[in-house]
């Protein structure tokens, strides 16, 4: 990731030459907003231009109109604090009577009026005004003012849940690459960063009660590369024989949630259980049923060894684990996996089926779900809700866990039909590991699949759910599984353009347009240029 700083302003401003950047001649802005209303003439947006801030507790508001302005000028605009908007200047102001992240934008020759619901919608007005800067601003190089059109923008969002998973256990991204990721989310105005910290192939969160889990749960010897062979690993699998590892310390966790914080976006760590726990079993052997020395794991898919349910001391692990999760992360929601959790390991178990005599549990299955329903117990009491993969709805889920659906909407459906509250993250829609042209030869490597922009953009989170039922589905989410995405410019390239139609889904449901967006994209991906973003060029020819 490049950032642009140009070096040449400093003259412009200091003799007060330089360029002035005409307005772009469209108005293109993803998600789309509510309503657009172009108006007459243009704002000169200057060097010299105040920022009046007409609120408290607007400083998130204002750092990302210097974070989106300073690469034009070289500095930020100068600040100052005010009861009242002033012409001339981009005044920023807070209406508590508006919900927190709606905002409205008005552009006019006299000057610009940010007004939000709360410092969410103010951040998202800028945003929206990141939108509206020429891009050639960007580019040109000895700029003195830009040109933003007149405009009246009003606009929120649709669901409340805009969300974005990252999987940094496959393989690891540091956190300057984690805080890239939080910015492309906030630029899609999107506000849930969920984080996948835990994995058959690394741990990667530091946990100060159980150090092995970092000290040897966040590397692995080697990693699979090439095709996966679909469960068969034997000896025609090839391997890149480099280890793999790196994890998160908890300063650098409470660096991440604060980053992400600032960019309105809550961040919701993921910590897998009782499936998906090599790692963790290799760094503590007494977590599995058999006790057996494992390595961290060097293959993908599913895997049969999980955390044993029979032994009290798993239950006295998660809640250690837990307990230091809920100092880090501020988020209301905690997610616990649950997803692919093979039961043979248990069947096998004296532990597991003695545990399963005395809770009455007739399919090794309900194992998993005297875990999950325990898992939430412990939550609750922390004051935090339980987020599960669809596959805690099999058996007996507790009405409170909220579901995520990906194995289709199916689990999404049922659950909302049952009164769960519902996040839809589709694997045909959401999968943005899944190849995004039919040209696989012309794609790096996948996983599968086949997930095309519109595809992503088609995603009806509402199908199938009586307007009663929708008010169960919080929102929507893409997922990033990084099995063949070694490096974040590839995870960029495999989120970009998609992210934006997740995007749009999320906070313009009602307001879809695919040909709309279309055009409006196009546009976008010269910020991501900007930004220097990779991305899926082609999708664009
Ligand atoms: C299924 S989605 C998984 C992941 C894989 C992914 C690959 C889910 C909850 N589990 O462990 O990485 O497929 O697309």
């Amino acid at each position: 990731m490049k950032k642009l700083i140009p070096i040449f302003v400093s003259c412009a401003l200091l003799c007060g030459c330089g360029r002035r950047i005409a307005a772009d001649g469209e108005i293109a802005v993803v998600p789309c907003p509510e309503s657009v209303v172009a108006g007459p003439g243009v704002f000169v947006l200057k060097a010299s231009t105040c920022v009046r801030v007409l609120a408290d507790g607007m400083a998130d508001a204002l750092q990302a109109l210097d974070e989106a302005l300073t690469p034009v000028f070289g500095q930020a605009l100068a600040v100052e604090t005010g009861a009242e908007a002033c012409p001339g200047t981009v005044n920023i102001a807070c209406d508590p009577a508006m919900p927190a992240e709606a905002y409205r934008l008005a552009v006019t020759p006299e000057r610009i009026d940010i007004t939000g619901g709360s410092v969410h919608g103010a951040f998202y007005a800028v945003q929206t005004l990141r939108q509206l800067i020429p891009l050639e601003a960007y580019t040109a190089g000895d700029v003195r003012a830009v040109e933003i059109p007149a405009v009246e923008i009003a606009d929120k969002p649709c669901l409340a849940y805009r969300g974005a998973m990252l999987d940094a256990a496959r393989h690891f991204f540091t956190v300057d690459e984690v805080k890239t990721m939080i910015d492309i989310l906030a630029l899609h105005k999107m506000n849930v960063f969920h984080w996948h910290l835990t994995d058959d192939q690394g741990w990667r969160i530091e946990i100060k009660k159980y150090p092995r889990l970092t000290g040897i749960g966040s590397v692995r010897r080697r990693t699979l590369i090439g095709k996966d062979p679909g469960g068969e690993y034997d000896a025609s699998c090839r391997y890149d024989e480099t280890p793999h590892g790196g994890y998160y310390t908890q300063d650098e966790i409470r660096d991440v949630v604060a980053y992400a914080a600032a960019r309105s976006v809550t961040v919701i760590p993921e910590i897998e259980f009782p499936g998906h726990a090599v790692a963790a079993l290799a760094s503590y052997p007494w977590l599995g049923c058999t006790g057996e020395q494992y390595e961290v794991r060097q293959t993908w898919d599913i895997d049969d060894r999980v955390f044993c349910i029979g032994r009290e001391s798993t239950f006295e692990f998660i809640e250690g684990v837990l307990d230091e999760v809920v100092e880090l992360f501020p988020s209301e929601y905690i997610h616990i996996g649950g997803d692919e959790c093979p039961t043979v390991m248990w069947e096998r178990c004296p532990a597991c089926r003695a545990r399963m005599k005395a809770e009455g549990l007739k399919r090794p299955r309900q194992l998993q779900n005297y875990a999950t329903a325990r898992v939430e117990k412990f939550l609750n009491a922390h004051g935090r809700r339980l987020i599960g993969w669809d596959e805690i709805l099999e058996g007996d889920v507790m009405p409170t866990a909220t579901i995520m659906s990906w194995r289709g909407t199916e689990g999404g459906v049922r659950a909302a039909r049952q009164g769960n509250q519902v996040i839809m993250s589709p694997a045909e829609y959401c999968y943005f590991d899944y190849y995004q042209s039919e040209d696989r030869e012309a794609e790096p490597l996948a996983w599968g699949g086949y997930v095309s922009v519109e595809k992503a953009y088609a995603l009806d989170p509402y199908a199938g759910l009586t307007p009663a039922q929708r008010s169960c589905v919080l929102g929507v989410q893409a997922n990033l599984w990084t099995e063949y995405i070694p490096t974040f410019s590839q995870a960029e390239y495999m989120l970009l353009p998609r992210l934006s139609a997740l995007a749009e889904t999320g906070w313009s449901l009602d307001r879809k347009d695919y040909p709309d967006y279309v055009r409006r994209v196009r546009r976008l991906a010269g910020l991501y240029d900007v930004c220097g973003y990779d991305y899926a060029r082609h999708i664009f020819r």
